[in-house]
């Protein structure tokens, strides 16, 4: 197949873009977790706030065209959490048999993504991050995010990692996101699951 030679590692110069804020924590590329991860998670209720935006991944000149994790909610009162996938490439791309995990460095069995998952070119896959509990349509994980932050890990399907994100702290309804879809990392207030992050 062709379809995995067509992908790009998706964290190489995205980290020392203006955009990044200095209150985030860098995007955990290429590293291991340097936190534990025990998978307690604080409690959460689930509703609904959603601040969708306009944005144009391809309008940036300095966004290159990758296949990455695109944003993370980790608390909320109005939605479940969620972590977004971004397909910027110009072909839809197979995720069959991928899977991700917030407990990569514990080697906590991470959640796979079924047979037949597909992103389509300049498309998104949200996989709620709702222990399975959630009831919006689309993956539901078997895992939360905590808010105080983590370590989240995308493996392809051979089980190789693929991408690796530490996700700052949060505070309510905040994402970390990158804007634009595919671009730098910054806490944003509001969430735009399975949408363009805000530009
Ligand atoms: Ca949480
Ligand atoms: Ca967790
Ligand atoms: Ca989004």
């Amino acid at each position: 197949m062709s379809v995995r030679r067509a992908l790009r590692p998706a964290c190489l110069p995205l980290a020392l873009g203006p955009l990044l804020l200095s209150t985030a924590a860098l995007p955990g590329c290429g590293g291991k977790g340097e936190a534990a991860d025990t998978s307690a998670e604080e409690a959460d209720a689930d509703a609904d706030s959603d601040a969708d935006a306009d944005a144009d991944a391809d309008a940036d000149g300095d966004v290159e065209p990758a296949l990455v994790l695109n944003e993370f909610l980790s608390d909320s009162d109005s939605i479940s959490e969620f972590i977004e996938i971004y397909n910027g490439l110009d072909s839809a791309q197979d995720l069959s048999g991928w899977s991700i995990t917030d407990g990569y460095a514990t080697g906590l069995t991470p959640f796979a993504f079924p047979s037949g998952t597909v992103v389509e070119a300049g498309d998104y896959l949200v996989v709620w991050a709702d222990d399975g509990v959630g009831s919006e349509p689309g993956l539901h994980a078997d895992f939360k995010l905590k808010k105080d932050g983590e370590i989240v890990t995308l493996l392809d399907a051979s089980a190789t990692v693929f991408e690796e994100v530490s996700v700052p702290a949060l505070g309510l309804d905040q994402t970390f996101s990158r804007l634009p879809d595919g671009g730098d990392w910054a806490i944003v207030d509001g969430s735009t699951p399975g949408g363009p992050n805000p530009s």
